[in-house]
């Protein structure tokens, strides 16, 4: 298999773009289209702070590496959520941020926050402890994991918060909201998701990536990552749908990519509209100052009663 541009042997074969790019042909062709994706959905300025939610895994590791690389001012923020379950994986992934920086960026400045260390109790055990997440984890993980990353976002004077989100984690998502023509989400799926009320900017440079191509690129940079998933990751729908719509790739090259990027264009245009739930009467929480609807304490802190 040879590289389209130069002729030498090709490192991956992206059929939906019609390229098979060598090593270094890769690399060059994967910074320029994050940064194209970047301007094209207007994600953040070359001046802007950025705030990078790392995970130890390959695309958030991936991502922090591109920002860098590209010159945007890109702070690492770990959230520490106790995982353990047997396989250490909070402290595996914690290590794998650790060693990111070492070994390719020593003087990027990571960000942590051990949830356990600052509000005492970790995710598991909050989880089995509070209503809200009992049996589902990822409940109070979700609404823990926003609530810090607003609060760092805010703090540190970040213009967005950038997540690792690629084209196959939109897609199961687009899959599944469509399925259950969930129209309130389907509103809000996007790239940029623009602050408002309080609420920091959120964008996902990755999107026009195929998971396999953030792997690669994190391959061809030799940056180590964990390569389990969060155990309370395991058997999620999230999971089958990328599992369809890989067989459905298979069969129809291009599938994802079309599916994708027709909703994204028909909700341009103004063909498809969906109407967002509003959100209701919004307030600064009594106690973090976090807008909230939900009275005087916002979630996240009614956690802690
Ligand atoms: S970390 Fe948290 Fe995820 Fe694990 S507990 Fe669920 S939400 S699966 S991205
Ligand atoms: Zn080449
Ligand atoms: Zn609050």
């Amino acid at each position: 298999m040879k590289c389209s541009k130069c002729g030498g042997r090709a490192v991956i074969n992206m059929r939906q773009h019609r390229l098979r790019l060598c090593a270094e042909h890769f690399v060059e062709w994967f910074l320029a289209f994050a940064q194209r994706t970047i301007e094209r959905y207007e994600m953040f300025a070359p001046t802007d702070k950025v705030l990078v939610a790392v995970s130890g895994g390959k695309d958030s590791l991936a991502l922090w590496d591109v920002l860098l690389r590209l010159n945007y001012r890109a702070e690492g923020m770990y959230i520490g959520l106790g995982i353990d379950e047997g396989l250490g994986y909070s402290d595996k992934s914690l290590d794998m941020c650790r060693l990111f920086v070492r070994k390719h960026h020593p003087d990027a400045v990571l960000n942590i926050v051990d949830v356990e260390g600052e509000y005492g109790q970790a995710i598991p055990e909050l989880a089995r402890t509070h209503r809200r997440g009992q049996g589902k984890p990822c409940a109070v993980c979700g609404l823990v994991k926003r609530h810090i990353m607003n609060r760092i976002a805010r703090d540190g004077g970040f213009a967005a918060i950038a997540t690792g989100h690629n084209m196959d984690d939109e897609v199961a998502v687009l899959m599944q909201n469509t399925l259950h023509w969930q129209t309130g989400y389907l509103a809000r799926q996007a790239p940029v998701l623009v602050e408002r009320d309080g609420m920091a900017r959120k964008v996902k440079p990755f999107v026009r990536f195929y998971e396999r191509e953030s792997a690669a690129y994190a391959l061809v940079q030799g940056i180590d990552y964990i390569y389990d998933e969060c155990p309370f990751a395991k058997g999620s729908t999230t999971n089958l749908y990328k599992e369809l719509l890989n067989q459905l790739e298979l069969n129809s090259t291009g599938a994802k990519q079309q599916f994708y990027l027709h909703f994204l264009s028909a909700r341009e245009k103004g063909e498809v509209t969906f109407v967002e739930t509003e959100p209701g009467q919004l307030q600064p929480c009594t106690r973090c100052s976090q807008p909230t609807t939900a009275g005087n304490l916002c979630a996240f802190c009614r956690l802690w009663e």
